[in-house]
């Protein structure tokens, strides 16, 4: 694992990874214009382009606030999502990022978490003042930059005791948002410590197991009522309600040895938390997120989505009038897709293995592609009509086709042979009856196409 600065873990190789696909999609905006298509279509590819830019150039880390008292289990939670111990944990030690935006690295990327720690306090004098210095540097750094997601935890044992400091500031800090940078982050609550509910020995995340379903129906409902209890309390405060989106006990439980391996796992759901977080997130966000919380649905959506945008593109860029469709070859692009799903299933950004992971599904690239490109214009220049509408649809197909390879290889650990399987598939079913002859597939090539670091 290379040491890992606050802003500088891309390799030169990534940068120049980038920096091409940066190109590309530079050259498709511009060639837009050349598309003889009208309002709604041209509208519709610049949102594609637009996801697919975003995507691929412009990931951040994701930003939460998170609110809650000491020992809420902040620190747990970006350990939870992360299923690794990037946060220290408990009482005793150093307050790391106190009151700052702090970035929680860990093998995959990283979360830039506002860890509000302390800004309830308020039982003793040298509190309350420990407590008003900590929200004075909470609100210089909600100016600097707004979160994405804030997060309020609350321990479900301490549900009912007096909770409205805690919403105090909950509101304070919303409100402070929506002063500097004139929007309300939505509101995601949880309830955490929910192993902790009577009766105490049930184990939420292993529930299947256990040999008493009552007492399994007692703790779930006591989970309930913790939730209703908590909304409640939120839905009274009025500017708060209207961006709540989600009430929820969890347990983000996890234990770790001091080298660093997990010790016990009693997270539950920990998914669901995800999934709700990633929903809310800006597009910006959630490709670093899904590939750090490894939750597959996560994934495979924003895959899906990244195939399709391209498979829009690469057709409208065979139906391009020549020579200007040679100007940005179509498996550029798909082996920026290739790239990109590579990435979010915890590779390195490398066009090189993307290309030969396109070579293995038995896709031509390089020399051959470049004749195939040279049919494909003959087509169009012999029949212009016919041969531009054969051109998209097998551009469609193809990229669909080489998107569902590439989800099940790298996101789903299928072997290459049941990737080639998945791009056969799709590219049967997606292409037109009459338009397979351009594409004849060569023989496959029987090589394993290299992972890529990391
Ligand atoms: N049983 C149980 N313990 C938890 C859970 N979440 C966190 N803990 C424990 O609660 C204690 C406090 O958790 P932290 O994650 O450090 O809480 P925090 O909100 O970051 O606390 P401060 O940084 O002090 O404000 C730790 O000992 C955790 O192991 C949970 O869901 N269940
Ligand atoms: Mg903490």
């Amino acid at each position: 694992m290379p040491a890992q600065g606050p802003d500088d873990d891309t390799t030169e190789d990534e940068r120049r990874t980038l920096k091409a696909i940066a190109e590309n999609i530079k050259r498709i905006e511009e060639m837009l214009q050349f598309l003889p298509l009208h309002g709604d279509t041209v509208k519709d590819l610049r949102a594609k382009i637009g996801l697919l830019r975003t995507v691929m150039l412009e990931q951040r880390p994701p930003a939460f606030a998170l609110v809650g008292r000491r020992g809420a289990g902040k620190s747990s939670m970006v350990n939870a999502l992360f299923g690794a111990k990037v946060a220290e944990v408990g009482h005793v030690k150093a307050q790391t990022g106190r009151g700052k935006w702090f970035d929680h690295a860990g093998e995959r990327g990283k979360l830039s978490v506002l860890d509000t720690r302390g800004i309830q306090e308020g039982s003793t004098p040298s509190e309350a003042d420990d407590a008003k210095d900590a929200m004075a540097s909470i609100l210089v750094e909600l100016r600097k930059k707004p979160p994405d997601v804030v997060v309020f935890l609350v321990k479900a044992t301490e549900v009912d005791s007096a909770i409205d400091a805690d919403l105090d500031a909950l509101e304070r800090i919303h409100a402070e948002i929506e002063r500097e940078h004139h929007f309300r982050p939505p509101l995601v609550a949880i309830l955490t410590h929910c192993d902790l509910l009577e009766p105490k020995a049930v184990r939420l995340h292993a529930q299947r197991e256990e040999t008493n379903q009552e007492d399994v129906a007692e703790k779930l409902l006591h989970v309930v009522e913790a939730e209703r209890h908590l909304e409640t309390k939120l839905k009274e405060r009025k500017p708060l309600a209207d961006h709540l989106k989600w009430v929820r006990g969890v347990c983000t439980y996890l234990s770790f040895r001091d080298d660093g391996t997990v010790r016990a796992d009693e997270r539950w759901r920990v998914d669901e938390l995800t999934t709700t977080l990633f929903k809310h997130l800006p597009d910006a966000g959630r490709g670093t997120f899904a590939r750090i919380a490894r939750v597959r649905g996560l994934q495979e959506e924003l895959a899906t989505n990244m195939t399709r945008a391209t498979a829009t593109l690469c057709a409208g860029v065979a139906a391009l009038p020549l020579p200007v469709a040679d100007l940005i070859p179509i498996t550029s692009l798909q082996i920026a897709l290739v790239a990109s799903i590579g990435w979010l299933g915890g590779r390195r950004m490398d066009l090189k293995a993307a290309g030969e992971f396109l070579a293995a599904l038995g896709v031509n690239v390089g020399a051959a592609f470049v004749l195939r490109e040279g049919a494909r214009a003959l087509i169009k220049f012999v029949f212009p009509a016919g041969g531009v509408m054969i051109s998209g649809a097998i551009a469609f197909a193809g990229t669909l086709a080489i998107g569902a390879a590439a989800r099940a290889y790298f996101l789903r650990g299928a072997t290459i042979e049941e990737a080639r399987e998945a791009y056969k598939k799709t590219r049967a079913e997606n292409t037109p009856a009459g338009a397979e002859a351009e594409d004849a597939p060569p023989p496959p090539a029987p090589s394993e196409p290299s992972n890529g670091a990391g």
